[in-house]
């Protein structure tokens, strides 16, 4: 074996043994530093015969190289699998990462759909940009009937549908009332109606745009002691057992007779004192929680449902309103305010 050849295996079986950065240092001195066995095998070239002194050079440098470049890798994986090491150390606690959450409007509106469900009414959800029709005729307001200003309705500059009309912002879910009629043509019918409303208000009780849930419920003989029993089970279910509601006389041009729900006060439990003082949030022992009534004649014959056999009920409540209730919330602009301070606590 030549003298070449012969380090070369010396090299690679060295670099074998190495595991540590330290050791690789160690040879790299020995064979690349100014006293290492390359430059020590150069200084010798002048023994070697004059017609080989050219092949030889060029066999030590391409040795030479070889070697450069085997300590360079071998260290790169050595400092790469130190690091490694150093941060994998499975002992260590993981790293948390921030989690998100449901929004409370959504968790709301789930819980409420789980209430209904369970006793038979079926989830749906009407277009939030609608036609005049649905919104007001088909609920027996016809056009420039002044009912329709309370609903400071926000209109769509599209073109008129001809038998619909204008396009506007739904200003309520009673919308979906004669939609449903139509879609499921005969009684029974039990709906839940969850959409976006939109009114033009922004103060502490109202927003914008707000979530109503509407429920409609249709049937031979359905009468006002199906929709107080209604009530009370969806006010216990939601609020809580000791919560009851009442009824008291409104007006509502889709209903007759019409009523607005009261619910006991979540903070004084009905009695009207709070902390030996009067409740601040109630003033009265009820909080008001939104519209309801028989559903009125026209209406059914809107949806092509005959009222001289069918009778049945509707209401339509506010989601941010209910949260308010629930959880004592005093300003419901929160809700949309984006703050995760507010918004992780539910
Ligand atoms: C109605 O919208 C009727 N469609 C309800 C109804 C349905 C009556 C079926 C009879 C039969 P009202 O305008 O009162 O009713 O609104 C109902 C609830 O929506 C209110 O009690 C309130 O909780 C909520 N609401 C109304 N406007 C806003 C608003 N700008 N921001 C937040 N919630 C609102």
């Amino acid at each position: 074996m030549d003298q070449l050849t012969q380090l070369r295996s010396q090299f690679n079986a060295e670099l074998l043994e190495i595991k540590s950065p330290s050791e690789i240092q160690l040879l790299d001195t020995k064979y690349l530093g100014r006293n290492g066995l390359i430059n020590t095998v150069l200084q010798h070239i002048k023994e070697v015969p004059a017609d080989q002194k050219k092949e030889y050079g060029t066999n030590l440098n391409e040795l030479k190289q070889e070697i450069i470049r085997s300590i360079s890798e071998k260290k790169t994986f050595l400092l790469q699998s130190a690091e490694t090491k150093q941060q994998i150390d499975v002992t260590l606690p993981g790293t948390s990462y921030p989690k998100g959450s449901l929004h409370l409007i959504t968790i709301a509106i789930d819980e409420i759909t789980s209430i209904f469900e369970k006793i038979g009414f079926i989830r749906v959800s009407y277009p939030e940009v609608e036609y005049e029709f649905f919104s007001f005729e088909s609920l027996n307001m016809p056009k420039t009937h002044a009912a329709r200003d309370d609903f400071e309705t926000s209109f769509i500059e599209a073109p008129v549908h001809p038998k619909w009309g204008k396009m506007l912002l739904t200003p309520h879910t009673s919308s979906g009332q004669v939609r449903e009629m139509w879609r499921v043509k005969t009684p029974p019918v039990r709906m839940i109606n969850i959409s976006k409303t939109y009114r033009p208000n922004w103060d502490a009780t109202h927003t914008p745009m707000f979530f109503q849930f509407e429920g409609l419920c249709l049937d031979n003989g359905i009468n006002i002691t199906h929709l107080k029993g209604t009530l009370d089970y969806f006010v216990k279910s939601y609020f809580g057992e000791d919560i009851r509601a009442r009824l008291r006389p409104h007006h509502f041009q889709f209903t007759e007779p019409s009523f607005e729900v009261d619910v006991t006060c979540t903070v004084c439990k009905g009695t009207s004192i709070n902390n030996g003082q009067k409740c601040k949030i109630c003033k009265s022992g009820w909080l008001e929680l939104g519209g309801t009534g028989m559903v009125h004649p026209n209406v059914l014959k809107s949806g092509n449902i005959d009222p001289k056999i069918y009778t049945g009920w509707a209401f339509g409540f506010g989601i941010e309103r209910v949260i308010m209730m629930k959880f004592g919330i005093d300003d419901i602009r929160n809700y949309y305010s984006g703050d995760i301070r507010f918004l992780e606590q539910f």
